[in-house]
């Protein structure tokens, strides 16, 4: 687009008319459906309120489909998957698809279980996915290749952009691949993001927050063409928020970290992140 600036080295950096989504997201307040696991629901609920999204947390059957109907975002996370918030995720996506409501899905942990691979695969046959968020060996076990997983944590051999690109034209959908490096594509395109600091991974539920974040990105946007921009944006974003935590905490240590990051999720906006957002097209 017109928006978008040539490098010498041939790859497309970010322009100017990128990186506003956060005005949009906090005017918004888009309220994200989270279905995720037992060990980041707070942190999750907290990184949506930092960031200017608001929060809502339930698996019940009972009530699953009326909260996804009139959320704006739908996060599904398999960490702690048990069948009866399996069955959950189910009835929420359906009322989404119906609804228009977008899904985010994080795979958490397919490829360490026989469980989570296979019950993933069903969902993700089943209902229609705006964007599958992962780290690499998550997301080259979702098409069948080698990956390496250590419980939640998972790396794969490939590099990101081949495994998001591959998984997305698998999948259909736009998929995210998380690491040192990040990558995005819907199949077609592909983008690299190069934020963020390693203690985020020393962190538990930083990738799963980040999903979450996602959804309220996509959530904010205003027009469908803006979904393929919304994520790089968001991971921007979130990564520039990890420098900046580092920044303040390194002398402490990853307790403040922590705390410094959802401080720094707070204090984002496009003025200070504009010059340092390190967003490529390849
Ligand atoms: P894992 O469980 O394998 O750690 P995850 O689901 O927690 O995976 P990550 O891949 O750790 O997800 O991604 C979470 C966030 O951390 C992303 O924003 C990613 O860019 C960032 N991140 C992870 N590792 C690094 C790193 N070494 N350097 C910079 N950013 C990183
Ligand atoms: N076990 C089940 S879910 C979970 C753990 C440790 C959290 C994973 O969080 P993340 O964001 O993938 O690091
Ligand atoms: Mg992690
Ligand atoms: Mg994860």
């Amino acid at each position: 687009g017109e928006s978008i600036q040539h490098s010498i080295a041939g790859s497309i950096f970010v322009g100017k008319g990128w990186l506003v989504l956060i005005n949009q997201v906090r005017r918004k307040n888009p309220l994200i459906h989270c279905i995720t696991n037992d060990v980041v629901t707070n942190f999750t609920a907290n990184g949506l309120l930092a960031v200017g999204a608001a929060p809502v947390m339930t698996a019940n059957h009972e009530e699953v489909a009326e909260v996804a109907k009139t959320a704006d975002g739908l996060l599904l996370n398999t960490g702690t998957l048990t069948p009866y918030q399996y069955e959950g995720m189910r009835l929420a996506a359906r009322s989404a698809n119906e609804n228009d409501t977008p899904i985010v899905l994080d795979p958490v942990a397919v490829g360490a279980t026989t469980y989570r691979t296979r019950v993933v695969r069903e969902l993700l046959k089943e209902i229609k996915v705006d964007v599958i968020r992962g780290n690499g060996g998550e997301i080259a076990a979702l098409i069948g290749m080698h990956s390496d997983m250590h419980g939640v944590e998972g790396k794969s051999d490939q590099p990101p952009e081949i495994l998001a690109e591959k998984a997305a034209n698998v999948w259909r959908t736009m998929v995210c691949v998380t690491g040192e490096v990040d990558a995005v594509s819907d199949g077609e395109n592909t983008y690299l993001i190069k934020n963020g600091h390693s203690w985020l991974s020393r962190v538990v539920g930083t990738g799963c927050l980040l999903g979450a974040i996602v959804s309220a990105y996509i959530a904010a946007k205003e027009n469908n063409a803006d979904i393929l921009r919304s994520v790089p944006e968001a991971l921007s974003h979130y990564g520039i928020a990890a420098e900046d935590a580092f920044a303040r905490a390194k002398e402490d240590g990853i307790g403040t970290f922590q705390q410094r990051f959802l401080d720094a999720l707070g204090f984002i906006n496009n003025d200070h992140t504009y010059e340092r957002a390190n967003i490529e097209q390849v």
